[in-house]
C-alpha cells in the first residue's frame, strides 16, 4: 500500500501539523489534505490575507484544487491546480490539473474574499471546499 498515514485534524491537528514540517513546502503554510471519501479535510478554511495554503493529496487516487471562476473576488486571485487561468480552460483539460498521490499545491491568497473550489472529476461527488480570506 503507498497510502499513508491520514493526518487527523481535530484538537490535536496543530501538535500534528507542527511535526509535518519534513515533508516541505513553505512552513508557515495552512494544510489541506485530500484524503478519502472525496473530500478537502478541512472543507472550510479562514486565513488572514496573504498565507499560502497547501493542499496535500494523502489519497491514492488524483484530484485537482480548481476555483469557481465566477465566484473568486477579483479577477487576478484565479486559482487552479496546473496553473489554468480560468476555470473554462481547468475544465477543458481533464488531467492537466491533477495533483498526484504524494504531491501537493499550494496557492498564496492576497485578496480578502470566499473562495469556493472543487475537484474536476470528483465535482459530481460532492468534492468541494472554501478558503475564507479575511
Ligand atoms: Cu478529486
Amino acid at each position: 500500500m503507498r497510502r499513508r498515514g491520514v493526518l487527523r485534524l481535530g484538537g490535536a491537528g496543530l501538535v500534528a501539523l507542527a511535526g509535518c514540517s519534513s515533508v516541505g513546502g513553505s512552513a508557515d503554510a495552512k494544510r489541506v489534505s485530500m484524503a478519502g471519501d472525496f473530500t478537502y479535510d478541512p472543507e472550510r478554511l479562514g486565513v488572514d490575507a496573504g498565507t499560502t495554503v497547501r493542499w496535500v493529496n494523502h489519497d491514492d487516487v488524483g484530484h485537482t484544487v480548481t476555483a469557481y471562476g465566477g465566484k473568486v473576488p477579483a479577477d487576478d486571485a484565479y486559482f487552479a491546480s496546473g496553473g489554468f487561468e480560468s476555470e473554462r480552460a481547468a475544465r477543458n483539460d481533464i488531467t492537466g490539473g491533477v495533483v498526484a498521490p504524494d504531491d501537493a499545491y499550494e496557492h498564496t491568497f492576497a485578496t480578502a474574499g470566499t473562495y469556493d473550489y472543487f475537484c474536476v472529476p470528483h465535482e459530481g461527488s460532492g468534492m468541494t471546499g472554501r478558503v475564507v480570506v479575511r
